[in-house]
């Protein structure tokens, strides 16, 4: 007895089978529901002829260059081009929601654009929080004017309590947070142990991790203080701020590559650094750091010249007001390294010299992402030190400025 094979049948499970073993999503059935339902979509919208879609990697059922909402853009050659910048997305290993389906996973596909806005109305008291909350935020540095009025329209406000977990590792990701006020530690839990790793003090921003890259949450994060943030959805996250990250990776992808600190990190970390930096511009004179300040953030120079200056001794060992120059950074070098490193205040001022422009980065992400630079760097702190002896003498230690 000969049982016969519907045809279409070995194309369709091979098709599956492909992304599974491209995707190895964690639970086989939902992704077997997402890949079923997107075929059928994509059936249904190219008309009868969906044959050739069955073959594996075909375009209407391929989850790396297609849009995974319930229509297309029918813009399929550019979306193959724009997704080279992309690592390939993943259905969340951990997602028990079948909902992702719903979720445009090329942000640089227009079609997304036509989704409903999401607006949570402000009064103006709240709005001038909430701008306030926002000026600072790296990852909001590069939006233009329409973007990031869609942004802030679309945040909305919560308040926590203190050892309220905001986040927690290996969850879904389901909003981006800023920080209005507040403390709020951070836990990484490895090998069992759950360990604090770092704290957010009243500014900065968490959360983009898991939607940047449809990964379960990194780290968990509990308020230690009465605290307000201002959250931000994932589809809005995912249409407004992946589609400019994927403009930040075209723009700085040749100039990372040429920073002499990032040559030890592979593409893909070196593509990391660009999605988490920040551009800011100071005019000529600007005080960029201020020597004796608390350090959040770490610079590299993209145009311009930047002065780094230190306050010069007494011959009693006092500090006196009048500063000495002590070396310039241009183009590609870094600064601001020193004091994430030592975990003391900054060891000197920086002033812009002319127009600068600076990649930024905050001291979480330098923490995630330069590891691998940190032995390059620990290494050029010493030659400070040595240096450092021969202007001032052996009475300052850069390790404790305060000193
Ligand atoms: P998320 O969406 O993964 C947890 O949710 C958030 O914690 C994460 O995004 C980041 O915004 C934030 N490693 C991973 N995530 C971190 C870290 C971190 N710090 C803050 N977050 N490390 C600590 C660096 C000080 C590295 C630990 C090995
Ligand atoms: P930071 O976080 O302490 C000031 O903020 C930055 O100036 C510092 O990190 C370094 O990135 C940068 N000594 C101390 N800081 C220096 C020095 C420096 N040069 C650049 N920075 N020395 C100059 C060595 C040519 C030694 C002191 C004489």
């Amino acid at each position: 007895m000969s049982i016969e094979i519907p045809p279409g049948l070995t194309e369709l499970l091979q098709g599956y089978t492909v992304e599974v073993l491209r995707q190895r999503p964690h639970d086989l059935v939902d992704f077997a529901v997402c890949y079923f339902t997107r075929l059928q979509e994509k059936r249904l919208q190219d008309g009868a002829g969906a044959a050739a879609d069955l073959r594996p990697h075909g375009r209407g059922v391929n989850f790396d260059g297609e849009p995974m909402q319930t229509e297309s853009n029918g813009d399929d050659e550019e979306d193959e081009d724009d997704d080279s910048d992309f690592e390939p997305p993943v259905i969340n290993r951990y997602n028990r929601r079948v909902s992702v389906c719903a979720e445009a996973f090329n942000p640089d596909e227009d079609e997304d654009d036509s989704e409903p806005r999401v607006v949570h109305p402000k009064t103006d008291e709240q709005r001038c929080r909430l701008q306030e909350a926002c000026k600072d935020i790296l990852l909001f540095k590069n939006l233009d004017q329409e973007q990031l009025s869609q942004v802030l329209d679309a945040m909305f406000e919560r308040r926590v309590e203190p050892q309220e977990h905001v986040i927690d590792q290996n969850d879904d990701g389901d909003n981006f947070y800023v920080i209005e006020r507040g403390l709020y530690d951070i836990f990484v839990a490895r090998d069992g142990q759950s360990r604090c790793v770092g704290r957010y003090d009243n500014h900065g921003s968490f959360g983009e991790l898991a939607l940047m890259y449809n990964t379960p949450r990194a780290a968990t994060i509990v308020a230690t203080t009465d605290g307000a943030l201002w959250g931000l959805d994932r589809v809005t996250f995912r249409r407004i701020i992946l589609k400019n990250n994927a403009k930040k990776r075209k723009m700085y992808e040749i100039f990372v590559e040429s920073v002499p600190i990032l040559k030890s990190l592979e593409l893909s970390e070196r593509m990391k650094i660009v999605d988490v930096i920040g551009e800011k511009i100071y005019k000529d004179g600007d005080r960029i750091i201020a020597q004796g300040d608390k350090a959040d953030c770490f610079y590299i120079v993209e145009s311009g010249e930047v002065k780094i200056m230190m306050k010069s001794k007494t011959k009693s060992g006092q500090e006196s007001n009048q500063e000495v120059e002590l070396t310039r950074c241009k183009r590609g070098q870094y600064f601001g390294e020193l004091a994430l490193v030592t975990n003391k205040p900054r060891a000197a001022s920086a002033y812009a010299v002319e127009n600068v422009k600076c990649l930024v980065m905050d001291v979480q992400a330098f923490e995630r992402l330069l590891g691998p630079c940190m032995d390059i760097m620990k290494r050029n702190i010493t030659h400070y030190e040595e240096q450092l002896v021969a202007l001032f003498g052996s009475s300052m230690d850069l390790r404790d400025p305060g000193k």
